[in-house]
């Protein structure tokens, strides 16, 4: 074996085994850690080099990989996995399983990435899985399809669809038929509801008029359908609306799965909107009624976790993006966030902290004169009380 591999394999060891800890900012919303739980330092030696002295004398990477980033996230029996979107340095994106017996630290990627049936001919790339566990038995995985747009003489052109696949186990995939959208001809971030709603899978999808722009889209959809193996949905009703100067003027799109809650089901989403320095992604909160899952009924105001020192910089700057939670009986929530497509993270809090931010922070009031007193409200009261302290 050719000495570096030694130095590298050291070099990876220290970083698996490395322990995480709580970052010191303090929110009381969430305790972020201070390491990523995933980055490309994180992929096994044998994914990038050849490890034949003979055919690759100078130790030398022979495929890449560029960043891991956005991932879906489950537990089963105990152990926590993340599906991770894996981009190579040819820029293609692919998924691997990193498991783990900790929600925060120790995630190794097992052996080989994921090879999803190549049921999909025109596909160039995949990418930023959500798996939900749905009440029919099945693990889904709902992922960006994208292929070139041959309709098109912009040779970047592309359409996005949402590509699914089920198992049972992580390593056995079935790839089922895309999804489709009567009426919208692109779709990313698109979510599995976990139950059945009116005897219906529900999706939450994202309709575009295009591949970057959401355009006339006006936000979060749901829409429904009857046979998950031939998913048509005809009406998307929108949920979560994009608005005028707030964090989902651009754009914004389901996570993590949506948290069933006793209030509510918590969605855990991203915000997009422009700035002169490009795209500024956040992710933010709101709630849906447990027995209407159309309809919205809390809405905290702004972000809840944007792009921090480091987060802020990497591939796509100014980026934090979710597609994955895992929710404990004990009422552990992880949720699992990217930053700046570059690396993965992980912020902790509780089902109590997640209902107490949901349903007590304020709405946005939309206009700087009710924000302010907004904040006087609160000032005054506290005023109150640190003088009577
Ligand atoms: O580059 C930021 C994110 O952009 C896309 O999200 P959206 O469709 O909302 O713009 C996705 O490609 C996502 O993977 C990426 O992190």
């Amino acid at each position: 074996m050719h000495p570096n591999y030694y130095v590298e394999f050291d070099k990876y060891q220290k970083l698996v085994n490395k322990k995480n800890e709580k970052s010191s900012v303090y929110t009381g919303m969430y305790d972020r850690y201070v390491d990523p739980v995933l980055t490309n330092e994180h992929i096994p030696l044998f994914w990038k080099y050849d490890l034949n002295e003979k055919t690759n004398p100078h130790f030398m990477e022979r495929l890449g990989v560029n960043a891991v980033f956005n991932s879906g996230a489950i537990e089963l029996n105990g152990k926590y996995y993340l599906v991770a979107r894996i981009e190579g340095n040819d820029r293609k994106s692919f998924f691997g399983v990193a498991e783990s017996d900790s929600p925060v630290e120790g995630f190794e990627f097992w052996d080989y990435p994921v090879e999803l049936p190549d049921t999909c001919k025109e596909e160039t790339n995949v990418y930023d899985m959500r798996l939900t566990k749905h009440e029919d038995g099945y693990i889904y995985g709902v992922f960006c399809s994208e292929s070139k747009d041959t309709s098109s003489n912009d040779l970047a052109a592309a359409v996005a669809e949402a590509g699914i696949v089920r198992t049972k186990d992580l390593k056995t995939w079935e790839r089922l038929k895309n999804l489709t959208t009567l009426n919208s001809p692109q779709q990313r971030n698109v979510v599995l509801h976990p139950e059945f709603v009116n005897g219906k899978y529900m999706f939450y999808t994202r309709p575009m008029d295009s591949f970057i722009e959401t355009g006339s889209g006006g936000g979060i959809g749901v829409g429904f359908c009857d046979d998950i193996t031939n998913t048509v949905v005809g009406e998307e009703i929108i949920t979560s609306k994009r608005k005028y100067h707030t964090i989902t003027e651009s754009k914004n799109g389901a996570g993590a799965v949506p948290i069933k809650t006793e209030k509510g089901w918590i969605h855990v989403a991203h915000g997009v909107r422009n700035t002169a320095a490009g795209l500024r992604y956040v992710i933010y909160v709101f709630a849906t009624d447990l027995n209407d899952p159309t309809k919205v009924i809390a809405e905290p105001s702004g972000f809840y976790i944007a792009p921090m020192g480091i987060e802020r910089v990497g591939d796509v700057s100014n980026v934090v993006f979710t597609n994955g939670a895992i929710v404990k009986e004990s009422g552990e929530v992880y949720i699992y966030y990217a930053s700046s497509d570059t690396r993965l993270h992980v912020a902790a809090t509780t089902i109590e902290r997640l209902i107490d931010y949901t349903f007590n922070t304020p709405t946005d009031p939309l206009r700087s004169v009710r924000c302010v007193q907004q904040r006087c409200d609160l000032i005054r009261k506290n005023l109150e009380i640190l003088k009577n302290m």
